[in-house]
């Protein structure tokens, strides 16, 4: 890509009504706009890395063995009023009256549809485990949306939902769930803590948030320090579900079960919720399933929701610093930016454009800084949108046969010699 080609509207100055660090830096950044309260449009920096991290949370879905489908965002009430929830969700949920005068509503979460879609499928043990995905857009009408993307009224979540025969096995598919949001999460670059929680409006008893770490994060959680260094190969649910971990109005000094040696304290942001909640749905929306001895029994469910446009907010609260995003590279929008300081230079213009050329061949994400504007400007923009590696082409450098490296990740800059530039890159992305 070509800055000059593509629609990047950077700012200088932070917004007004932006509270935190990701949402003013999304602004700057020209990640989004704000459409109305809570509501956003994804502009195309901002989308690239929406899609990074729908991908990697799609791969470990699938990974996972659940499998992909597509809901509506619009629903009929209809569900609603046999499950008991269309009066129970207040004025969060937004209910709309087409035409014909029937009431509907933009989906907040999916459980009711995807019973619905469940029961009309399957009806023997034999069809089960099952567990579906999707990845699409939510609206809740919350009281105060904020923080950008973070407390959004419209926002994109990947949502599934589990289907088993009985609580030992739902309590599996549960557990396999808990291991693909760690690996989901550590992917993205982020340390993922896993905290037991309350199950609010989606219900049953038993259900783990996980908090993100991040040094601006809203919440303050007590945890076991072994969370912090999980290695994602060799994830134990049930043990990773024992250690001790508590948001600070849950945890409490005089009862805590582990030493002060072990207990880290650090601010997170919730950006996944799972629950396990039995039968509450399937006996009201009739999702039955005839066992084994041919009895007709309520099948179990989970939910398990990654809050994805979120995400985008907490991975820039967890990285980045006075300058701007420092994005890691798994979920950046380019992995490469070619700082061209002296577009109106013969040979500063012929070395990007070769390296350029050279990478889209090779098919990296690159982006090329052809831009007729002052050095200074350049290099503020491109510290602000934070692409992890970056290659300087300045006039004097470039004489001497050098040109700079930039490690955005921890803004060290190395000189490299222009022959060395593309065998360097190749390592740096293991090509
Ligand atoms: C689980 C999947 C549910 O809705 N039903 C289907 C269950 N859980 S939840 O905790 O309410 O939401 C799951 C994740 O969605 C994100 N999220 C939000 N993101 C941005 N703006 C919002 N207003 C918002 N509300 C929820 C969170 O990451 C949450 O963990």
């Amino acid at each position: 890509m070509k800055y000059s080609n593509f629609f990047l509207p950077t700012l200088k100055d932070v917004p007004s009504d932006a509270e935190i660090i990701s949402h003013k830096l999304m602004i700057r950044a020209g990640m989004i706009k704000q459409s109305s309260s809570g509501i956003y449009s994804w502009l195309p920096l901002g989308l690239l890395v929406l899609k990074k991290i729908e991908h990697i949370v799609r791969e470990e879905q699938n990974r996972a063995g659940a499998i992909e489908l597509l809901m509506p965002t619009i629903q009929s009430s209809d569900l609603w009023i046999k499950s008991g929830r269309y009066d129970d969700y207040g004025k969060e949920m937004l209910r709309i009256t087409d035409r014909s005068g029937r009431e509907m509503l933009y989906g907040p979460t999916n459980e009711e549809l995807i019973t619905d879609i469940f029961q009309s499928h399957i009806s023997s043990y034999k069809d089960l485990p099952k567990n579906l995905y999707h990845i699409q857009w939510k609206f809740r009408d919350e009281v105060r949306p904020r923080f950008g993307v973070m407390r959004g009224r419209e926002f994109l979540m990947k949502d599934n939902y589990s289907f088993d025969l009985n609580e030992e096995e739902a309590k599996k598919s549960y557990d396999i769930m808990f291991k693909a949001y760690i690996k989901t999460f550590i992917r993205m670059g982020l340390t993922p803590i896993s905290l037991r929680a309350e199950t609010g409006p989606i219900g049953g008893n038993l259900s783990h948030e996980f908090q993100i770490l991040a040094k601006t994060g809203e919440s303050t959680l007590y945890y076991d320090k072994k969370l912090e260094s999980l290695n994602p190969e060799n994830i134990d649910p049930n043990e990773l579900q024992s250690f001790y971990a508590a948001v600070d109005d849950q945890h409490d000094e005089k009862n805590c079960p582990i030493q002060k040696k072990d207990l880290k304290i650090s601010k997170g942001i919730e950006v996944g919720h799972i629950f396990y909640f039995g039968t509450k749905y399937s006996e009201k929306l009739n999702a039955y399933i005839q066992d084994q001895d041919g009895k007709n029994i309520p099948v179990h469910m989970g939910s398990y929701g990654i809050g994805v446009s979120r995400l985008v907010g907490a991975i820039i609260e967890a990285n980045h610093d006075e300058k701007g995003i420092q994005w890691p590279t798994s979920v950046a929008p380019f992995k490469l930016a070619i700082i061209n300081l002296m577009s109106d230079d013969q040979d500063c213009a012929t070395k990007s454009m070769e390296y350029y050329d050279y990478f889209m061949k090779n098919e990296i994400e690159v982006i090329l800084d052809d831009r007729i504007c002052s050095v200074g400007k350049k290099l503020s923009d491109n510290e602000l949108i934070g692409i992890p590696f970056q290659i300087i082409i300045g006039k004097r450098d470039l004489k001497n046969g050098f040109v700079e490296f930039k490690n955005r990740l921890n803004n060290k800059v190395e000189k490299i010699k222009v022959d060395d530039v593309t065998n360097f890159i190749n390592n740096k992305l293991k090509i």
